[in-house]
């Protein structure tokens, strides 16, 4: 069976993250697109060249013409400019969306078949306007932030209990920035909930309660936390990888439920908007948002995370895209 074709919009460091996991992975062949001149070629030839040592066959290829990504199954998309300093993701609203508005053009026109995963920031914008622009079915266009959230929120709740983080199920809903909302009544460590294990540790529910709160306020500003640190950019190891996940589910046809950005149709009471929820990811995209009840807190939360959506959306609009 010839191997998917997978094609990256953006060559830069999360993109070339992305191309070296699929290759080492096999989970198809890469053709990566830059604006940038020769930039995705030299990237793909040092990948390639480490085939004999990592042992894969795909193919990993860089261009700077769109024409070659033609048929391809899966497109990723990391074209824009990440943060710097003091920058919030909305403050590159403006630029990323020049540069998702081509983006959508041009995959719409070499690559109509594609399941399609955003990873620009503003992230819930530009998967709202890539689907505006590509026309693509809401079952073909998804957004990656919430995994990369959830993992950092069970990383962070890994380390206060000193437990593997293989064992840690935390899940973090709504948009991908500030008023993300990590879900605190479900997180657990095999089933057991973290609170309990908490108060155990304490033996203090204040305290208890008083550590979870640094943790899902870390878990809200990690981003911004590595941005501070690397000074020229933004994370792009841990964003690569929660990709990655997602396409395994999709070419995989894992059905796996992993929180990503979806676009809603009433579930969790939102409606024509992009926001990070569960979703079932197979060969169909996205296939299926798993709703739950939340309790009064948390959907008020996820309201106002919403919120913050739809004027981001509304912000984008205004100014023509
Ligand atoms: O999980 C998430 N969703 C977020 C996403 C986590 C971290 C970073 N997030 C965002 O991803 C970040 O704020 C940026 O908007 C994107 C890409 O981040 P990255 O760190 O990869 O940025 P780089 O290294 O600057 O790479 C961007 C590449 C770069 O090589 C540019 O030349 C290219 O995008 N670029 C373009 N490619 C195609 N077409 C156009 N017009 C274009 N303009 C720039």
């Amino acid at each position: 069976m010839a191997r998917k074709k997978i094609s990256l919009i953006g060559g830069g460091q999360i993109g070339g993250v992305l191309a070296q996991l699929i290759a080492q992975k096999q989970l198809g062949d890469v053709v990566m697109y830059d604006v940038v001149e020769d930039l995705p070629q030299g990237k793909t030839l040092d990948i390639a060249e480490a085939a004999r040592v990592d042992g894969f066959d795909s193919s990993v290829k860089g261009t700077n013409d769109y024409k070659d990504i033609k048929g391809s199954d899966l497109v990723i998309v990391t074209a824009g400019l990440p943060r710097k300093p003091g920058m919030s993701r909305d403050d590159l609203l403006v630029t990323n969306a020049k540069i998702m508005k081509v983006v959508a053009e041009n995959v719409k026109q070499f690559a109509p078949n594609a399941i399609v995963i955003i990873i620009s920031n503003p992230l819930d914008a530009m998967v709202t306007l890539f689907k505006k622009v590509s026309g693509f079915p809401e079952n073909r266009v998804m957004g990656q932030a919430g995994i990369l959230d959830s993992s950092r929120f069970a990383t962070f709740i890994a380390w206060e209990l000193g437990v593997s983080v293989k064992d840690v199920n935390a899940l973090v809903l709504g948009g991908h920035g500030d008023t993300m909302v990590p879900i605190i009544r479900y997180a657990n460590v095999n089933g057991i909930p973290v609170m309990e294990l908490l108060e155990r540790k304490y033996n203090d529910k204040t305290k208890a309660s008083e550590v979870m709160k640094a943790m899902v306020e870390r878990t809200k500003a990690a981003g911004g936390e590595v941005v501070k640190l690397l000074k020229t950019g933004s994370a792009f190891y841990s964003p690569a990888a929660s990709a990655i996940a997602m396409a395994k589910s999709i070419l995989f046809d894992e059905k796996r439920v992993l929180p990503i950005s979806a676009l809603l149709n009433g579930e969790f009471g939102i409606t024509g908007y992009y926001v990070g929820v569960p979703a079932v990811l197979g060969a169909n995209g996205v296939e299926k948002v798993v709703e739950f009840k939340l309790d009064a807190e948390e959907q008020a939360l996820l309201d106002s995370s919403a919120k913050a959506v739809k004027d981001l959306v509304s912000d984008m609009e205004r100014l023509g895209f």
